[in-house]
């Protein structure tokens, strides 16, 4: 579009593009970049054009655009994104073009602009915003170096400082402010002033400025800044590298940026930059696991997000609007009720039938939401407001209006019958949610206690302790749980920043039943390789699962302290399988041949190790040391290992790390298998997105104290994930090889079921594909 009075042409990204369903966030796949090319080039040609202003497309969100579509960087069509050979410009064709340019561009920025959006941003000779822009390169994050220019172009406008610390950690919420401090900016629009105005001034003037001036714009003639406040561009980078994680710990695609930033100011020339940047970028894009991990998760988590029915709600709920209850003001309650009120739902009424339980459950949340007000989570100016829509009582009654209720009351069947029953005639709405934050009951056994009308408005919802943190929530649908309803329950926990998934009703549903096999076998390699001087400990299996060695956030018997050892031993005791303390008879459902210790239930029931609470578990805990969190060794388990395998042959023999991985990782996969066939689950990304957010699934950080003691980048928390265990036996291990592993171990062990091959495993294998390759080729259907 041109502006006849101005001599400037508005090219808006995507406009104009195929498919007819244009990209929300304005991503620059091919057909835009061929468009944006073209439209450029008869721009140039045009005597009557004297400048050209880049925007976003109206109608996306007021976004300028969210960088390169992230789509093409998955299979075949990857060659394409660095390459023209098929004629379509690259990214970097584009911002060549701009750079070029023989007449100046302004780039109109708004809402996000990110990746190659900014790139391109980079890359014309003026950038105007206005104040709702969040600019920034995630490609970190996304196992990718910025591949467009902006590893040479951002140091080059802004110092090596900025860039460091927009690039290296992945930032996408740089704002305009900022912007125009470390001189990104050129303008912003004033208040008020749409920034196509500020932009038409700006292309005004810059179009009557003579073209010498243009050649300053360009910032491929630039050179980077030799210092920032004194300290030289070699010793920023040798600091940044202190705090990125090692390529083995997931830092691949960080160690890649640090390089390319390098590049910038070490290279003799631009182009020279550019290119190594070029082989960072392509290195990454076809040879790192990491960084198609990273990708898998981006997608995983936004398709985890949509799984439910296609039937999409308009609901006050899912506008942030609504009466909310929760029920219990223990811990889970406690960071419920907080992540309602930091959203702005209101009033939050917490309910607890024990007075002072209840007086503490309100002081911590007030105490929480001011700590997060200073911390800048909840703006100072709606502390009040927030602290004030916190409302407590003893008495149900009060839920009366509620739009939504939370019960997380004690793990307890008969317990929440009886709390729904009452919720039945108590709430006035008789479409309001009830909902039941259980994480491992039966849904439909709560929901059978309310009429038949309310069932449809019944679903648990399993939020992961500490509430207000964990990113999971597990939406269970019940046989009666309408698809409205889990509509509205996923677009609730998205407003209150969670990444919800709709899973089916099971006992543990997803998580917690993938679990159980890897809890039992454990504690199983305890008894059977455990004892004498120098058989397998707590901590040999802890280091082999936990961050030392495989990654996840803490190993099982650690978990197992903090979590509680009673609470373990109830669910066992609960599934009759555990042996009565009274009688000496054992459960009725622990089978003759079933693999079985009672090594964990005689810690809880003679010994009393519950746990962290009690100062010893698997571990002693001293509260002098560590705050009482500090796992430290304890003889007296030691001497109840050494009981336990006495009668195993494998008593005191060598097991190496590898094998406690296979033998604890594999049956979990295995049940994440099942969980597929049975419907339990819809996708296999779903189950990644569980073990990655609820269960800390292998996930490096980096280290954000180096960043502090710099004093010039806040901080680096990297997330850097595997990409949960149903991609990792798919990409790293390969599903033939946990096949054989399962079979080798289930006919060793035949009285461990979870070793038993699940049907889809042996489907997979047997027509040669990864497990979400099955699921995508064969457009395996949604039981949920
Ligand atoms: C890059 O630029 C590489 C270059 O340096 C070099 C190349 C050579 N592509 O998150 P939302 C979709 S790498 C394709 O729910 P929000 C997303 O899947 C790129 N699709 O919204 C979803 O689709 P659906 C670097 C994308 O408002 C929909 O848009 N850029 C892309 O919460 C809405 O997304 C990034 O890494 C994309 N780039 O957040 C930015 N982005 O509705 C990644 C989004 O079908 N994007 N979609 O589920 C983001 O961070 C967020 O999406 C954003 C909006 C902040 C923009």
């Amino acid at each position: 579009m041109a502006s006849p009075s101005s001599g400037t042409a508005i090219i808006a990204i995507a406009d104009g593009a195929p498919p007819s369903k244009p990209n929300p966030v304005n991503a620059l796949g091919a057909p835009v970049r061929q468009y944006l090319y073209q439209k450029l080039q008869n721009a140039f040609k045009d005597p009557n054009i004297k400048s050209i202003i880049l925007i976003g497309r109206h109608d996306a969100k007021g976004v300028f655009s969210a960088g390169a579509d992230i789509k093409e960087f998955s299979g075949s069509s990857g060659g394409n994104v660095t390459t023209s050979d098929s004629g379509v410009p690259t990214l970097n064709d584009l911002a060549h073009l701009m750079e070029s340019s023989p007449k100046p561009i302004v780039a109109a920025l708004t809402g996000a602009c990110l990746g190659g959006g900014m790139e391109l941003a980079l890359a014309a000779q003026y950038r105007v915003a206005d104040s709702t822009l969040k600019y920034g390169l995630p490609e970190v994050k996304i196992g990718l170096i910025p591949g467009a220019g902006g590893t040479q172009r951002l140091p080059r406008l802004c110092g090596v400082r900025h860039a460091l610390d927009v690039i290296i950690r992945g930032r996408i919420n740089c704002s305009a402010k900022e912007g125009l401090k470390c001189n990104f900016l050129d303008g912003l629009a004033s208040d008020g002033e749409y920034v196509l105005e500020c932009a038409l001034r700006w292309a005004g003037w810059a179009s009557v400025l003579p073209a010498s001036t243009l050649d300053a714009r360009r910032l491929c003639y630039k050179s980077v800044p030799a210092d920032v406040e004194g300290m030289s561009n070699d010793d920023m980078c040798d600091f940044a590298l202190q705090s990125i994680p090692t390529a083995e710990k997931g830092g691949e695609s960080a160690q890649a940026c640090l390089k390319a930033i390098r590049a910038s100011f070490e290279l003799p020339s631009f182009k020279d930059g550019v290119e190594a940047e070029k082989n960072l970028f392509n290195d990454l894009l076809y040879h790192s696991l990491q960084g198609r991990a990273y990708r898998h998760i981006f997608f995983a988590e936004r398709s985890a997000s949509s799984s439910t029915s296609s039937k999409k709600v308009s609901n006050a709920l899912k506008q942030g609007r609504g009466i909310i209850g929760v029920i219990g003001a223990g811990t889970m309650g406690r960071g419920i009720a907080i992540s309602f009120l930091r959203a702005g739902y209101g009033p939050v009424t917490l309910v607890d039938v024990n007075e002072k339980g209840l007086e503490a459950g309100v002081k911590y949340i007030i105490s929480t939401l001011e700590g997060e007000a200073k911390k800048g989570r909840i703006h100072p100016s709606k502390l009040d407001s927030t602290k004030s829509s916190l409302k407590s009582s003893t008495d149900l009654s009060e839920l009366a209006d509620c739009d939504c209720i939370v019960e997380a009351v004690f793990e307890n069947l008969n317990i929440k019958r009886e709390i729904f029953s009452k919720l039945n005639t108590i709430c006035k709405k008789p479409t309001a949610l009830l909902l039941s934050n259980t994480s491992t009951l039966d849904v439909d056994a709560i929901a059978s206690s309310l009429s038949p009308s309310r069932r449809a408005y019944c679903a648990g919802m399993h939020f992961f302790s500490p509430a207000h943190i964990m990113k999971l929530v597990e939406v269970i649908r019940g046989k009666d749980t309408s698809p409205e309803t889990l509509n509205i329950i996923c677009g609730v926990s998205k407003r209150i920043r969670k990444v919800p998934v709709v899973v089916g009703n099971c006992d543990g549903f997803v998580g917690n039943r993938m679990l159980h096999p890897y809890s039992s076998e454990s504690t199983l390699l305890l008894a059977e390789f455990g004892g004498g001087e120098k058989g397998l400990t707590v901590a040999d299996v802890d280091g082999a699962i936990g961050n030392k060695y495989f990654g996840m956030a803490a190993g099982p018997f650690l978990i197992f302290d903090i979590a509680g050892n009673d609470i373990g031993y109830n669910i066992r005791r609960e599934k009759g399988l555990v042996r009565d303390p009274k009688t000496g008879k054992v459960g009725p459902n622990r089978k003759a041949g079933m693999r079985y210790t009672e090594l964990a239930d005689e810690m809880v029931v003679n010994l009393g190790r519950v746990g962290q609470k009690a100062q010893k578990g698997w571990y002693n805990y001293d509260m002098t040391i560590g705050k009482g969190r500090k796992p430290l060794p304890s003889s007296e388990m030691q001497e109840l290992i050494d009981k336990y395998s006495m009668t195993s042959p494998n008593r005191g023999k060598k097991i190496d790390r590898d094998e406690i991985v296979s033998r604890v990782l594999f049956p979990l996969v295995n049940e994440g298998f099942k969980i597929l066939e049975e419907g339990i689950a819809s996708n296999p990304s779903d189950v990644d997105i569980i073990y990655l957010y609820g269960y800390g699934f292998p996930a490096f950080k980096g280290k954000p104290e180096t960043w502090i003691s710099f004093n010039m980048l806040p901080n680096l928390m990297l997330d850097i994930h595997s990409g949960g265990p149903m991609f990792w036996a798919d990409n790293y291990v390969g599903l033939p090889n946990i096949l054989k592993k399962l079979e080798d171990l289930h006919r060793l062990y035949p009285g461990s079921e979870y070793f038993k091959p699940s049907d889809l495993l042996r489907k997979c294998v047997d027509v040669g594909l990864g497990v979400q390759e099955y699921y995508n080729t064969k457009g395996m259907k949604s039981k949920l």
